[in-house]
């Protein structure tokens, strides 16, 4: 099919996992260059002091700091219509705790800026893409402290000043719901309790409830700030779309799919696109033990802050099982194999249909535009001696996806764009490990800490020139 026109064909990257130059220019750490390595049995963890022993993979990237103009000018020749990057906070505010921005660190968005205007790239920017300047997580808790939210929104406001015009979308977090897993607590919300042993943590669902609430306050005042800011501007939420099927007809499995899929996917989006917590968020609470601790006025920033556009990264499903021994997938998400569906190298259900499904549910619950700002398959790139590389399960994997995102267009949803994940090669998230890779770019770096960083054309970056070429019609 030939997608609407305008669409935005493009893709994303993260800061901290692409830039490097971590201490460069007077950035200062942010909480994730003082995360160990993982793998996928085992999350990431923040730590409390600089091992020298360990190797931190995001302190290197892939050196998009040096090679911005490289790497823009390669996405140009896809014929990228948009780039979806980070805002790395600490290059901005190098502790958070400064009344004063970092000129070098807004400088080098100057520049990265300069380069899209260049090649007519729209920029979609997230604010905040699992990370903070460690001192805030170190000194307050991160997001568990109330005291974060003006730091965040004086950050937000500075940058949305500073690149005004230059850029008109921005995401105030990403994958905000991340939060709602107890994995997902030290990476995203930068929550530290200054223990030395962070990795025998328990749980603290008060503690992740509230660190929540604290995000919603802070992403509904950026919304509000950038409204003021730039009438053009529009705003949008980031959630890890985590959908989940039961594993049988069984009404009992139907009952826990149906909690999930709340709980995982809708309770932050409603209140960042309805203004509101939704119905269900008392039981959870009640449930759970928690009782959120509510300033006066936060219920009408909450309304007043709401987002003009939906966004959410997509890379598998997982099926609801109420027998435990179901209960068998390797990968962090959990839940039970799906019988009909083939897993990638790391476990994760490959499930382009339920992308569809996924949008459909998302546009009837909210009728607002959408925007795919991450998919793609992570897996090993092997260089052939020639130095090509045949990544045709990277095709088959996208193709299939944009298909099932052309369907739900057709259905009737408003699609804006399709950002698939790593368009550049980057250090995977969950692991911090190189060898997960998602480019049509291939980089020469590795988990030994070898590699000259050189860029090269992986197979799938010419098919994804002809996707964009053709907007869609030539898959
Ligand atoms: C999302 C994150 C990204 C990213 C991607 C792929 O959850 O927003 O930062 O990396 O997942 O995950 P991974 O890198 O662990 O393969």
């Amino acid at each position: 099919m030939k997608f609407p026109d305008g669409f935005l064909w493009g893709g994303a990257t993260a800061a901290n996992q692409f830039e490097g130059a971590w201490d460069v220019d007077g950035k200062g750490p942010s909480c994730m260059d003082m995360a160990t390595n993982g793998n996928h049995h085992t999350p990431r963890q923040i730590t409390p002091e600089l091992d020298p022993n360990r190797l931190y993979p995001c302190h290197d990237g892939v050196d998009f700091y040096h090679h911005y103009k490289e790497d823009i000018a390669l996405l140009a020749e896809m014929g990228f219509k948009c780039f979806r990057f980070s805002i790395n906070w600490p290059r901005i505010y190098p502790t958070g705790f400064e009344d004063e921005p970092n000129e070098a660190g807004l400088e080098f968005y100057d520049r990265v800026f300069d380069e899209l205007e260049r090649y007519g790239i729209e920029p979609l920017v997230t604010l905040s893409h699992y990370e903070m300047p460690f001192a805030i997580a170190r000194r307050q808790n991160g997001w568990a402290s109330r005291g974060t939210i003006d730091l965040y929104v004086k950050y937000a406001t500075t940058v949305m000043r500073r690149y005004r015009g230059r850029c008109r979308k921005w995401l105030t977090f990403n994958e905000i719901n991340a939060g709602m897993m107890p994995i997902g607590m030290y990476m995203s919300l930068g929550i530290l309790t200054g223990d030395p042993d962070l990795r025998h943590q328990p749980d603290n669902p008060q503690q992740r409830y509230q660190a929540l609430h604290h995000q919603f306050v802070a992403s509904a005042l950026a919304v509000k700030a950038g409204h003021e800011i730039d009438l053009e501007n529009k705003m949008g939420c980031m959630i890890a779309y985590m959908l989940a099927y039961p594993l049988t007809p069984n009404p009992a499995d139907v009952e826990l799919a149906r909690e999930r899929n709340q709980y995982r996917n809708y309770y932050c989006s409603d209140v960042q696109v309805r203004g509101e917590y939704p119905y269900f968020a008392r039981r959870m609470w009640d449930e759970e033990g928690v009782e959120i601790d509510m300033a006066p006025g936060d219920l009408e920033i909450l309304k007043q802050g709401t987002v003009d556009f939906y966004t959410h990264s997509y890379y598998q499903s997982q099926c609801a099982s109420t027998d435990a021994s179901q209960e068998t997938s390797g990968n962090l998400l959990g839940g039970a194999k799906n019988p009909y569906l083939k897993e990638t190298a790391w476990e994760w259900p490959i499930d382009p249909a339920g992308l569809r499904i996924m949008l459909n549910q998302v546009y009837e619950r909210y009728q607002i535009p959408i925007m795919v700002v991450e998919n793609g398959l992570g897996c090993r790139d092997e260089v052939g001696p020639d130095g090509a590389i045949e990544d045709d399960y990277r095709i088959e994997y996208l193709r299939e996806h944009i298909k099932a995102m052309g369907e739900a267009i057709v259905d009737g949803v408003e699609v804006w764009g399709y950002t698939p994940w790593g368009c550049i090669d980057l250090v995977s998230n969950a692991d911090g490990e190189m060898a997960k890779r998602y480019g049509f770019v291939y980089v020469d770096k590795h988990d030994d800490g070898t590699g000259t960083m050189a860029r090269s054309r992986k197979k799938s970056f010419a098919w994804y020139q002809k996707v964009i070429e053709s907007n869609g019609e030539v898959l």
